[in-house]
């Protein structure tokens, strides 16, 4: 499955914390569009697709949330809860993202503008699409 936690550099003081995101230093790719999800209900599953191509890096600035992923052969559950660590979802990877705090802010890095062509929203289909290049 092609996914990655990436743990950052912390260069938090006495005065709080700060992580930075840079380009070929630990983020793998060139960054074109940023996102971030917020006031996401407790009892709410948000994604619920997968992407053709896209890649991406998700950090939970803030609060937590959980990750179903699934390549269509294994399926793993991750738990998002740090500023300090990354998420890295390439493409290919079914997601459902669910149990998030009521401050939870899930920031998302992505190396191309939105796209709706770009998803497969379909499980059946994604299903279909992982048989396809398997063969
Ligand atoms: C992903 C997970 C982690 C836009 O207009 N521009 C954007 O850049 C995005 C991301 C969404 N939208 C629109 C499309 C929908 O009408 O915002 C609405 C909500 O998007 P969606 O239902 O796809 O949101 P999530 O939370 O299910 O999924 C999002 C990303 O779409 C997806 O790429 O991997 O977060």
């Amino acid at each position: 499955m092609e996914i990655e936690i990436i743990d950052f550099q912390k260069h938090g003081d006495e005065r709080g914390g700060l992580v930075s995101l840079e380009l070929d230093n630990n983020i793998p790719f060139d960054i074109k569009r940023v996102y971030y999800i917020f006031d996401t209900l407790s009892d709410v599953t948000r994604g619920k697709h997968a992407h053709k191509q896209l890649r991406q890096l998700t950090v939970a600035v803030k609060g937590s949330c959980r990750f179903l992923l699934d390549d269509g052969n294994e399926k793993m559950e991750i738990v998002l809860n740090c500023a300090s660590q990354g998420l890295y979802i390439g493409p290919g990877v079914w997601r459902e993202m669910s149990e998030f705090s009521s401050d939870c802010v899930l920031l998302v890095l992505a190396d191309e503008i939105y796209d709706e062509d770009d998803y497969i929203r379909d499980y059946e289909q994604f299903l279909y699409s992982v048989n396809a290049k398997q063969s």
